[in-house]
């Protein structure tokens, strides 16, 4: 069959397995399929603004600048420019999304009305047009310090800068970020503001332990303060471009670092050895500190940022984080950019694959394969799992979008064609 005959298909077409044939189904394995939707998508995402503009930002640059190893890669039309396109674009995208939204902005997405304003003097004023956007539309909103791009940054150190007057602008920057969360959460409720610095080597790294201690005592002056209603997460790395022998904020820098400071903990799916999921990091770090941010990513060789897909890992943290019976103190975010393909779709795609692996986790039978393991019935459990990949997921999926009134299938990518047809194309 020919794509677009496929696709003209996809978008009429309506799935032929019945919900309600479904929801047997489960419901003989124990598993209640209105309860899994209803908590899915009461799940809030915090959708990241980075994704519409290849982490550009609004401000004007001078000078040097560094990137922190965030390479977009792609040329695809539609870049958005200005803070109206991010949002006429994510609009778009949220159309086609189901559940609770919430929105992420990093702090080189202040507009100040042309005028320039240093990343220490940044205010929650710089941020009202996208606070109002976000109660208009009944999102929660998140924060973070944008320590990079930008000419403080241009030698890859901030917080963990060998020079003093350097350190201080970021811890500055980092408390202004801190305040402007507090005032979002006046308004909005609780805002996670969360920290990532990209500091490191690029080779034959002297001395570590002096950029941590810098890096340590940085923080503790961020974070000395309470600010109400702000949850404060830190971000490790395992690595960045240009950045490769040595992270200063490493995972078990910051995994310390919340543990004792009594802070959140932020695992980046896309910041570990490749071989290494942070699913497994879960169930152990929330016996010890809380809450935890996932910032879902998809690593791919040395890229940590590739649109998330309702894979293996995604899965895999998805039944962590559900299983562990603690979802009140995890939070969840995307963190992904894609400039090579149409970047509305790189959000549809990627937060339907976070939602999907939530419904997935949720429709899983848990009880019983806990029952089979206290028992040592390892043979059950086994097949169970197995049994997962047979259960008909694909129509509560699709019974929580036509309850969310989002498309169902591939028929939000004729909408998003639409869009680039209409708006995206005509920017470049
Ligand atoms: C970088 C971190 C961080 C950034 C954003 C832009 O590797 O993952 O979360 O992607 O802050
Ligand atoms: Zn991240």
């Amino acid at each position: 069959m020919k794509l677009d005959d496929l696709l003209k298909q996809e978008a009429a077409g309506q799935s032929a397995m019945s919900y309600a044939n479904a929801q047997e189904r489960y419901a003989q394995l124990g598993v209640d399929t209105e309860d899994a939707i209803q908590r899915a998508v009461a799940t809030p995402v915090s959708a990241h603004c980075w994704q519409a503009d290849d982490v550009v930002g609004l401000e004007v640059h001078e000078g040097a600048t560094d990137s922190g190893g965030l390479a977009a890669t792609g040329n695809y039309p539609g870049r958005a420019r200005t803070g109206d396109e991010i949002r006429a674009d994510f609009e778009t995208a949220a159309g086609m999304i189901p559940g609770t939204l919430r929105f992420n902005l990093h702090a080189m997405y202040a507009e100040t009305g042309g005028k320039s304003v240093d990343r220490d003097e940044l205010q929650p004023e710089h941020f009202a047009t996208w606070i109002d956007w976000c109660e208009d539309r009944g999102w929660g909103m998140d924060f973070n310090p944008t320590c990079f791009a930008h000419p403080k940054a241009a030698d890859g150190l901030t917080l963990a800068h060998p020079r003093k007057s350097i350190r201080d602008f970021w811890v500055r920057h980092c408390i202004a970020c801190r305040e402007i969360g507090g005032a979002v959460a006046k308004r909005l409720g609780p805002c996670v503001v969360n920290i990532w610095v990209p500091d490191g080597q690029k080779d034959a790294t002297a001395d570590l332990i002096g950029s941590r201690r810098l890096l340590l005592k940085s923080l503790d002056s961020v974070l000395e303060k309470r600010v109400p209603k702000v949850v404060d997460t830190v971000e490790s790395k395992l690595f960045g471009i240009g950045v490769e022998d040595s992270t200063v904020g490493s995972h078990e820098f910051y995994l310390l670092y919340a543990a004792s400071r009594g802070c959140g903990l932020c695992f980046d799916m896309g910041h570990y050895h490749p071989t290494e999921n942070i699913a497994d990091k879960v169930s152990a770090a929330l016996l010890f500190l809380k809450p935890l941010l996932i910032h879902a990513s998809r690593g791919v060789r040395w890229d940590s940022d590739h649109v998330t897909r309702f894979n293996d890992d995604l899965r895999a943290v998805a039944d962590a984080v559900i299983r562990s019976g603690m979802t009140q103190h995890v939070y969840w975010a995307t963190d992904f950019f894609d400039a090579s393909i149409n970047r509305v779709a790189a959000w549809v795609i990627g937060l339907r694959s976070v939602r999907k692996a939530l419904l997935w986790a949720l429709l899983e039978p848990h009880a019983s394969a806990v029952e089979a393991e206290r028992a040592g019935d390892g043979t059950a459990k086994l097949a169970l799992a197995e049994l997962r990949a047979e259960l008909p997921f694909a129509a509560v999926w699709q019974e929580l979008c036509r309850r969310a009134d989002v498309p169902t299938g591939l028929a939000w990518l004729d909408e998003v064609r639409r869009y680039e047809q209409q708006v995206l194309i005509a920017r470049d």
